[in-house]
């Protein structure tokens, strides 16, 4: 039996607006846990790692600079300690499943989930999340997560910030509609598999998926599964703190969870960007916590 540990991270030093701080308890009253143990998983609940808030700190001042990223030294801090507790978890045989949080903790759980391990990575998103801290037209470290754990840009040899065993062929982006041109001419430099929606549209979001699975789990130990809500529709999950329109449908999104399943290889997951602020009744967060489920194998019959 798949044993699963939630781990909370309730850290927004990443993105643009305030409220993602609140996604792990809003995921949670979305019925996580009931979900995956509908899905026949065993579940425990890691608890929250401990995050300052945003307000008591200063983006500006007396921060390590590298080029215009923000908030770096309380991201490196967050990081550090989740990909702590991403290794120890995965060392024990379970699966971690992290609960953000901006999509800037994505560092620490591929440097956790890549340091005794090779691993490939699946990236839902609508954002290519490939700024660095030269390119970033905003400095938030939530566009750049995938530059640093390939040590891209001036997050190179960084050591809090490289996940080791993870290597740029086997890295996959799905559902792209938001890329900034600097992440345009990464993406064609370096060759990433990377699915617009208009591949989804003419190739439908089941080859797809199959296809992005296959490239991140070839030769590696498994798969990491990063899922930001904003990958989805905005009309499904309008409680993102940067919605693009255009995303993939609650079925499709569905779809793509039962693939991921389907090919055995997830190794630990991610749910992030949810921001409870700008959500209507909780149903992003739910919309998360069915979404899990399906990656973690749940069915109707
Ligand atoms: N690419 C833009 C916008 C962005 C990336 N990720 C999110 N928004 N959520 C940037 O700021 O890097
Ligand atoms: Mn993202
Ligand atoms: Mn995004």
């Amino acid at each position: 039996m798949t044993t699963v540990e939630i781990i909370g991270v309730p850290a927004d030093y990443g993105a643009n607006r305030r409220g993602v701080d609140m996604g792990p308890s809003a995921i949670r009253y979305g019925g996580l846990a009931a979900e995956l143990e509908g899905a026949g998983i065993d579940c425990i609940d890691g608890g929250d790692l401990a995050v300052p808030r945003a307000e008591e700190r200063d983006p500006d001042t007396d921060q390590p600079t590298v080029g215009k990223a923000k908030f770096l030294r309380e991201t490196a801090d967050v990081c550090g300690r989740l990909a702590d507790r991403v290794e120890r978890t995965l060392a024990v045989g379970t699966v971690p499943l992290t609960l953000g949080g901006d999509h800037s903790i994505a560092i620490g759980s591929l440097v956790g989930a890549a340091r005794e391990a090779s691993i490939g990575a699946v990236w839902f998103d609508a954002h290519a999340d490939l700024n660095t801290p030269e390119t970033t037209p905003s400095g938030n470290v939530h566009g750049m997560p995938l530059a640093a754990a390939l040590g891209i840009g001036a997050f190179d040899g960084v050591e809090w910030a490289n996940a080791p065993g993870l290597a740029p062929e086997n890295v996959a982006l799905v559902g792209l509609r938001s890329v900034d041109d600097a992440e345009v001419e990464l993406i064609r430099e370096r060759g990433f598999a990377a699915y617009t929606m208009s591949d989804i549209d003419e190739r439908g979001i089941t080859a797809v998926t199959e296809e992005a699975m296959a490239t991140a789990s070839e030769g590696v130990d498994g798969v990491h599964v990063s899922l930001d809500l904003d990958w989805l529709d905005p009309n499904e999950a309008p409680g993102v703190g940067t919605p693009v329109r255009g995303g993939v449908t609650y079925r499709e999104a569905h779809t793509a969870m039962e693939v991921v399943h389907g090919t055995g290889t997830l190794r630990s997951m991610e749910l992030v960007e949810v921001n409870p602020t700008l959500d209507q009744y909780n149903e992003t967060a739910e919309l998360a916590t069915e979404l899990a489920a399906s990656a973690f194998g749940k069915r109707v019959l």
